[in-house]
């Protein structure tokens, strides 16, 4: 029996955000041995399928927090005011280090999602 196509990639999504951003996520992307394509699908895909976290600013401020204190200096949109793109980076770059998405970055995760 035959495995069912996956769905058809027909559609596009434009974001506009400063060069440096574009430039530091596609440096990451780069480094993480994907395309800038395939880490937006993966996140879409995440936000899609994870169950809404109660208190999730709570959790994330904390989540922040612990990496602002551990010196997570790669994250560098996290100090920087919310706006629609930066709000994305953040949200990539956190749902990266999140692995089992339970809307905190532990130490372990931190760790491990370092270059
Ligand atoms: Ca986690």
């Amino acid at each position: 029996m035959r495995e069912p196509r996956p769905p058809k990639k027909s559609e596009s999504l434009e974001i506009r955000i400063p060069y440096e951003a574009k430039t530091a996520f596609m440096e990451r992307c780069r480094q993480d041995g994907r395309s800038a394509s395939e880490a937006l699908r993966t996140f879409i895909d995440q936000q899609i399928e994870a169950p809404r976290p109660r208190g999730r600013r709570w959790r994330l401020a904390i989540g922040a927090a612990i990496a602002a204190a551990l010196g997570a200096v790669a994250l560098p949109s996290l100090a920087r005011p919310a706006d629609p793109a930066h709000d994305l980076l953040r949200r990539v770059a956190f749902a990266h280090l999140d692995a089992n998405r339970d809307g905190v970055v532990s130490l372990d995760e931190y760790v491990r999602g370092r270059p």
